[in-house]
């Protein structure tokens, strides 16, 4: 292996120290110009009790160039420090209270890493989670350090009018005469923040941008401004957002007594931007895709993310800001929990059935695989590398579902109460996952010991169910849990407390009333490797539902005939477990398409399966968001995941396509007719009725064009240039380019037409290209990566296009193996300016070491390649070698 990348030495959590000085309080000054920007950080600073008497300052930096330096006001003597890019150390500090007043020169246009001070468009952002503060100045860049800060932002008045940092502006006006650089007609404004905060939710914005003005009053009667920060002309698209933001607000005082506290929140949409959003106190920043909303270029899905990202930046206020993260090892402690709460909230507002369905689908989609492959980590890792490649769906997503497990565990009140003890005991710090767990246990008497191992292992438990019926009418279940197999994990892991919600489903529908040997009436609670339960008098005819509402994210293997499932589909009271029997079904029958098509015989009609949906159809007590999300049949990398090791991704390919059309020329009169029931959902409406009939009817129409007849097809193709909304435009357009349709040609141009002006329209145009079902995708990707509406600089557009492509299961795995060459030298390229994005475009690959061996090889090929390129960030280092491993 080539030793030339930077890989960064590993960072181990039985390490933690805490930093020698405290930073009271922080003062920076930006003096901003485009190519040159100076900072003046005044930090207050002073020594913890406990720190040896010689301890030295040694900040940590990131590119810097140190302009100057001073302590208590003198500066400093060459001798008495040494400043290195990544680096300055002050030798010997003076006893007691002290200034350190660091100079250091940015030139924000050329930061193409979108970390740090940054341009984006015509404005100046920053973005400083996780390590981006040290590349503003020297600092400890550490969430543990908590300091206030006062903000002083000076630029050119035409530039930037608006000038934005934490907390309150105290002062702000026009700068008399010249400055050094930047010549005259400049003005400035300061911010303070009384609330201490590490330097990773510190934040500036300053350019010329649009607002959007309203007001919260909170439950004690405090008026909060509320702004909302967009570029000029689209201050039209922002009224969803500002709706979901005091919603937000409101349901964060209802359902856990929290409320605002400073006086204005702001958020500002920007359209350079790595991640989604970030919860910078009083200054969210936010990737427009999160902000806009057009009424002709969003679609339900982009309302509901709208409202899903504005409301966890939001409850990030309380979870993650006043109280925050000892280390970068607890991040699930702010990430986890503040899912699990936008998860609730999304919940509260929509249909809870089908937010949980939606849930778990993005679980078992990313987060499964990934704990099940050489990415696979802990929730609460032990070790890093690059810790930006740690905000996974492992530490956001499984971390949610072991806070919602807590929940279930000890019910809605058991659970408040918790977590009223943790923001009372650690309101103001910076704390762990220990403390978290702590406030369950003592404000419920309780002990999650067994319970905290889900924190510390990676994999995902498999829950091994055997149910014995008995004459005497008792049923006996032995529950066993076992680990997957990890490759680069061995050692024996201790069993989880694992709380299964489950009931006995009668005839109709009903849940017959049970009590188990042990009192369980709702929830079986596992603590062992193996453990039984009883039953007594459980009618003959009744069936098992268990791990509803999916309680605890394991994969559960229990023998369930046909019949039973049906049953469940059609009847259970959990809607979670009727679609999950739907599933069920679904994958049933693909996996055995598979092994048909692998062993050269014809598969078997997926007839039970076929039943349940019929009978799911015609229910007009379900809604049709419900049905929708049941009509929506596991994906081809879902199948991939479930037939595991070796699999064929043309084997997949073809098995899918055989039950997909299966289903849907069994179904057509139903679906055909459910389509043109719902075609007058053909409207602009965005309320949850009318989102729920296009739901279903665009899943129908997907389902019909899968028939391959020209003549749905020829349907899609007028939706999708006639519709009157982007959410029938895109699902018809979908629904054509995952078939491979050339029926797609002409409202693809369309689109082009209409909206190439729009970013996040043609984020949505190339997404469909880059995930068309057809041999010459890889050569159309090639070619848009040359269009002018696409840019490797833009996080949003790579995303689409690159990362589309990633996804699109057939045509990334092409069977010469240029799927994963294509992707390797996009991420070689990338790496170059934006590591952070490369990076996480490799997750492509996590699942590669499970293709059959001849993709392996070449798969493993690319990465090797990948591997051997100079110079290659810590980023991708350190993805590619997990990915390879050490064999
Ligand atoms: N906390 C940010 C994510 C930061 C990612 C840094 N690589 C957004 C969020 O989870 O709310
Ligand atoms: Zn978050």
């Amino acid at each position: 292996m080539t030793t030339q990348n930077r890989r960064k030495q590993a960072i181990r959590l039985k390490d933690y120290q805490p930093t020698p000085f405290a930073i009271e309080h922080t003062d920076l000054l930006f003096e901003l110009g485009n190519e040159v920007t100076d900072v003046t950080a005044t930090l207050t600073l002073s020594k913890r009790p406990g720190a040896a008497d010689d301890a030295i300052v040694d900040f940590v930096g990131d590119g810097l160039v140190l302009q100057a330096i001073e302590i208590n006001g003198a500066a400093l003597a060459e001798t008495a420090y040494s400043a290195t890019p990544d680096k300055l150390t002050i030798h010997h500090p003076p006893a007691g209270e002290f200034t350190v007043k660091i100079v250091t020169r940015l030139n924000p246009r050329a930061n193409k890493k979108l970390m740090g001070l940054y341009r984006s468009g015509s404005a100046y952002c920053t973005q400083c989670e996780a390590e981006g503060f040290r590349r503003i100045t020297y600092f400890y860049d550490r969430p543990d350090v908590l300091s206030t800060y006062t903000v002083r932002i000076e630029a050119d008045l035409v530039e930037a009018p608006v000038l934005l940092s934490n907390g309150n502006q105290i002062e702000s006006g026009p700068l008399a005469g010249a400055d050094k650089f930047h010549g005259s007609g400049r003005h400035y404004a300061v911010w303070h923040d009384p609330f201490p905060k590490p330097s990773y939710l510190f934040a500036l914005v300053a350019g010329d941008l649009a607002c959007v003005e309203d007001s919260f009053t909170t439950q004690s009667g405090r008026k909060v401004v509320l702004r909302i920060f967009v570029e000029h002309g689209n201050e039209g698209k922002c009224d969803y957002a500002m709706d979901a933001l005091k919603r937000s607000m409101r349901w964060d005082e209802e359902r856990f007594g929290r409320e605002y506290d400073l006086d204005i929140f702001m958020i500002v949409a920007v359209s350079d931007f790595n991640m989604g959003a970030m919860e910078n106190k009083g200054l969210n920043v936010f990737n427009d895709k999160y902000v806009l909303t057009d009424p002709e270029a969003a679609t339900d899905a982009d309302y509901y993310g709208v409202e899903r990202v504005i409301a966890h930046e939001y409850f990030h206020n309380w979870t993650g800001n006043r109280i925050t993260c000892r280390d970068w090892f607890q991040l699930c402690l702010k990430e986890g929990l503040t899912v699990y709460r936008d998860q609730e909230f999304s919940a509260d507002m929509r249909s809870a059935a089908v937010q949980r369905i939606g849930d778990v689908r993005s679980l078992l989609a990313r987060q499964f695989p990934e704990d099940q492959g050489p990415l696979a980590h802990p929730v609460r890792p032990e070790v890093y590398e690059e810790i930006d490649n740690f905000y996974t769906a492992t530490v956001y997503n499984k971390g949610a579902e072991l806070v919602r497990m807590i929940d279930t565990i000890l019910g809605r009140d058991g659970f408040r109460k918790g977590m009223d003890l943790y923001f009372e005991r650690h309101d103001g710090e910076a704390t762990t996952i220990e403390a978290f767990l702590s406030s369950f246990e003592d404000a419920n008497d309780t002990d999650l010991s067994n319970f905290s191992h889900w924190y510390h292992q990676a994999g995902t438990p498999v829950v091994k169910i055997d149910e014995m019926h008995h004459e005497d009418g008792s049923r006996r279940l032995t529950i066993s849990q076992r680990f997957s197999e990890l490759p680069h994990i061995d050692g024996e892991r201790p069993a989880l407390t694992i709380p299964l919600a489950f009931g006995y489903v009668g005839p109709n529908g009903e849940d017959v009333a049970v009590v188990g040997s042990n009192g369980e009436t709702d929830m079986l609670l596992l603590s062992d490797k193996a453990q039984g339960f009883r039953f007594d008098n459980v009618p003959q005819d009744a069936r098992l539902s268990i791990n509803r509402n999916f309680s605890a994210p394991i994969v559960l293997e229990q023998k369930q005939s046909p019949e039973d499932q049906v049953f469940i589909a059609e009847r259970d009271s959990d809607p979670f477990n009727r679609w999950q029997a739907v599933q069920n079904l679904a994958m049933t029958s693909l996996k055995a398409a598979n092994t048909a098509i692998l062993t050269g015989q014809k598969p078997q009609p997926p007839l039970p399966l076929v039943a349940a949906l019929a009978s799911l159809l015609a229910n007009d007590a379900l809604d049709n968001s419900f049905k929708a999300q049941c009509v929506q049949l596991p994906q081809l990398q879902d199948v991939a995941e479930a037939v595991g090791t070796g699999f064929n991704p043309d084997a997949i390919a073809h098995a899918h396509a055989y039950i997909d059309a299966y289903v849907a020329l069994s179904l057509e009169d139903d679906l055909a007719g459910l389509y043109q029931r719902f075609v007058k959902a053909n409207d602009t409406a965005t309320d949850a009725t009318n989102a729920a009939r296009r739901a279903l009817k665009n899943a129908a129409l997907r389902l019909l064009v899968a028939t391959d007849k020209s003549e749905y097809a020829a349907l899609a193709a007028r939706q999708a240039m006639q519709a009157d909304n982007m959410t029938d435009r895109m699902a018809a357009l979908m629904a054509l380019c995952r078939q491979g349709r050339t029926e797609r040609a002409e409202p693809l141009v369309d689109m082009y037409e209409r909206f190439d002006s729009n970013g996040l329209v043609m984020d949505k145009w190339l997404t469909l290209q880059a995930m068309t079902n057809s041999d010459e995708t890889l050569s159309t990707v090639r070619a848009l990566l040359h269009d002018p509406v696409f840019s490797m600089e833009n996080p949003n557009r790579v995303r689409s296009l690159i990362g589309g492509f990633a996804s699109n299961f057939q045509q990334f795995n092409r069977v010469d193996g240029a799927g994963y060459q294509f992707l390797t030298r996009q991420v070689g390229a990338l790496d170059t300016h934006n590591p952070q994005i490369a990076a996480r475009l490799l997750e492509g690959l996590r699942s590669w070491r499970k293709l059959e061996p001849g993709r392996q090889r070449l798969a493993r090929l690319a990465l090797e390649k990948l591997r051997e390129q100079s110079g290659l960030s810590s980023n991708v280092a350190d993805i590619v070698n997990r990915l390879i491993g050490s064999d």
